[in-house]
């Protein structure tokens, strides 16, 4: 098969590219990337001299740059490419738009117009809105996205489902939980805390801490994205989840008691306008008919991500510095300030 990867220089796509080529020896890959803050080279490095794989850079919403990389045509599109950070959305929703609602259609287009046989569109369990205490989210929960970035994603999926219908464009959709894991761009929790952690600064909680999120391994939501594309019913909605709720606050705690640092690094500190209490996933469909289930446990996971940031250091640091000290300032530097600890923990 080969297949152009959109946003295959991001932190999943990364992985994704990785996994679909030491898996298919037949498999070839075209990785279409704009290379934004999230997207980063080095990323791919151990496929970047893979004679079945190639590099172009560009914006999904560039209609002649999206037609140039499709070539004499691919016989499948994985939509990984997207505006990713919920944070950022607040600040300024702009090229959320941009990119993940016209890029998304621009990648439509292009599929109808090149007969591609399957378009993936990666999606997320936010564009369902947030749980309360109980139940979890299935394919069948309304939409109700509550931030920007969600909102974006859900207009996405609703183009997904529009050019299935009207044009029958043969396409599916996953949505997925939170994921962790090797190359995930420090702005998300897990990597933000583990990095800050190993520079001994501080890790900035958001409200009361106790907002849950369902972890799962980036190597699973990889493995559940494949077989969907390879074996999915087309114009059908898969969810994926790690079955493994967390609070944020244990995440952080996880974090520093692995890498031997005082819970006194956690600060409370304004919480995200907006901020979704709860995701929880169903993914009872995809493992009924596609036989999938999550098989890295958290605990382990984490010790495997811990290690490789420790292992990366200067992967990490280079993304830290520069355009990134800025946005921190801007995220994190107000809140900061007089921020308290945790109480009963000033170990
Ligand atoms: P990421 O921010 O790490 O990577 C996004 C990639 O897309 C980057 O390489 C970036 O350069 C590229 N990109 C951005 N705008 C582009 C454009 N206009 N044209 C071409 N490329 C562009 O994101 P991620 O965490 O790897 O997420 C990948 C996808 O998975 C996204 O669609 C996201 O919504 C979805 N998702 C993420 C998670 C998660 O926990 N991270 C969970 C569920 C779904
Ligand atoms: O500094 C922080 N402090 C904090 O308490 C950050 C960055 C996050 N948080 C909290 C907010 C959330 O409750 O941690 C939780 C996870 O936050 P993020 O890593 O920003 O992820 P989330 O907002 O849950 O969205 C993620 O999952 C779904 C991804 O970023 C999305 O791309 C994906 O679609």
């Amino acid at each position: 098969m080969k297949l152009l990867v959109t946003g295959g220089a991001g932190f999943i796509g990364a992985n994704y590219v990785q996994h679909v080529l030491a898996t298919y020896p037949d498999d070839e890959i075209v990785t279409f990337d704009l290379l934004t803050y999230a997207g980063n080279l080095a990323n791919l490095e151990p496929v970047l001299d893979n004679p079945r794989h190639r590099f172009v850079r560009g914006d999904i919403a560039d209609r002649a740059a999206v037609t140039a990389a499709l070539g004499d045509g691919v016989d499948a599109i994985v939509n990984f490419a997207a505006e990713s950070h919920v944070d950022r959305s607040i600040a300024d929703a702009g090229v959320f738009l941009t990119t993940n609602v016209v890029g998304t259609q621009v990648l439509l287009d292009a599929a109808r117009a090149h007969g591609v046989g399957r378009f993936l569109q990666v999606s997320t369990d936010e564009v369902y809105g947030s749980l309360g205490p109980t139940g979890a989210f299935s394919e069948e929960t309304p939409l109700a996205p509550n931030s920007p970035y969600a909102a974006s994603k859900a207009a996405a999926d609703l183009l997904v489902r529009a050019a299935h219908h009207t044009h029958g464009v043969p396409a599916l959709i996953t949505r997925c939980s939170n994921n962790y894991g090797p190359y995930q761009f420090p702005e998300k929790l897990i990597p933000l805390f583990v990095t800050n952690a190993l520079a001994d600064q501080p890790l900035p909680l958001y409200g009361d801490g106790r907002q849950v999120r369902d972890w799962i391994h980036v190597e699973d939501h990889c493995r559940g994205v494949d077989l969907v594309l390879r074996q999915g019913r087309v114009g059908e909605v898969y969810n994926l989840g790690g079955g493994n709720e967390r609070e944020n606050l244990e995440v952080a705690k996880l974090i520093l008691d692995t890498l031997g640092k005082p819970r006194s690094l956690i600060r409370h500190v304004s919480d995200r306008l907006g901020h979704d209490r709860r995701y929880a996933i169903d993914a009872r469909k995809i493992e009924r008919e596609l036989g999938w289930t999550p098989r890295r446990e958290f605990a382990r996971g984490l010790d495997d991500t811990i290690e490789w940031y420790r292992a990366h250091r200067a992967w990490w640091e280079a993304v830290k510095s520069g355009a990134y000290r800025d946005y921190y300032e801007r995220t994190y530097g107000q809140r900061l300030v007089g921020a308290a600890g945790v109480e009963g923990d000033r170990t």
